[in-house]
């Protein structure tokens, strides 16, 4: 069995599952929204992890399919909490998107549209290199989907292209800073001055930060002091099923 053949059957089986890990307010420590993290429940291997299959399904163009399955999952789900939990409509869900899906830009819009959910709690992750793939495509995509209030972060950043030009010309609202960076931010860390430069350079350009990887409290501390204003990572919750997410959000926004 080919793994492109055991994608399509999971695809028509319902194997994929979406995991939700909060991002957090530095500043009041609770949570603002949760990145949606797809999950493979396989029948003999257990649960696989995206970085096995995600691949293949760019190659094979499965990527359509299921991109657009994470699409209604997670917007459906945070629509379904902002109904139960009206008091925390300001929650937002970031999806990753895949060069792929530039192609057909309208299955996004579809996707969002028929869960009902508010646009702007929709944010999607672009990572740097799918950009520079094809940044004419990418900054129309972009602009077209904040015209629709559905704004778009820089994923991984600092790990993909080296030129920092497109920053200006691309209409991002949020850097997410590649965790690589957040490891080795203590007080004898060689990344605090580059992490620390990173913020002022995304606020300068009206973007706001979000730190990927935040494993301590003397990370989040520094984080806060650099006027970082969402973390992600280890500290707070690892990616966890619906049911865990929505204690959390009953929890008062607590992870
Ligand atoms: O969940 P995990 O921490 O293993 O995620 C690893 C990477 O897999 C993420 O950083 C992201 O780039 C990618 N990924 C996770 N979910 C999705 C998804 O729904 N679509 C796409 N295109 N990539 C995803
Ligand atoms: O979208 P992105 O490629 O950044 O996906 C985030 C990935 O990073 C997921 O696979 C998630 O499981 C992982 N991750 C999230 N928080 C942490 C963390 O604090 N430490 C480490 N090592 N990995 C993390
Ligand atoms: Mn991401
Ligand atoms: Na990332």
């Amino acid at each position: 069995l080919t793994l492109e053949s055991d994608l399509r059957r999971a695809i028509e089986r319902g194997e994929f599952e979406v995991y939700y890990q909060p991002v957090i307010d530095l500043v009041s420590g609770q949570i603002s929204g949760f990145e949606a993290l797809l999950r493979w429940n396989h029948p003999t291997r257990g649960l696989v992890l995206p970085g096995e299959f995600i691949g293949c399904a760019e190659e094979t163009g499965l990527i359509i399919p299921i991109g657009e399955w994470v699409l209604r999952e997670a917007c459906g789900q945070m629509q379904r909490w902002h109904a139960k939990y009206p008091h925390r409509e300001a929650l937002s869900i970031s999806v990753n998107l895949s060069g792929k899906q530039f192609a057909q830009p309208a299955l996004i819009t579809k996707a969002l549209h028929e869960s009902m959910l508010v646009p702007s709690s929709l944010k999607l992750e672009i990572t740097e290199s799918v950009i520079m793939e094809d940044p004419r495509t990418a900054s129309e995509l972009i602009e077209q989907l904040r015209l629709e209030q559905v704004h778009s972060y820089v994923d991984d950043f600092g790990t993909g292209y080296s030129s920092l030009s497109y920053l200006h010309r691309f209409p991002m609202s949020a850097l997410k800073i590649d965790r690589s960076f957040i490891s080795n931010i203590g007080p004898d860390g060689e990344n605090a001055e580059i992490v620390r430069t990173i913020v002022t350079l995304a606020h300068n350009l009206g973007m706001s930060v979000i730190a990927e990887g935040v494993e301590t409290r003397a990370q989040l501390d520094l984080l806060a002091e650099m006027g970082c204003e969402f973390g992600q990572g280890y500290y707070f919750s690892r990616p966890v099923t619906r049911g865990v997410a929505e204690s959390m959000i009953s929890r008062d926004c607590k992870p």
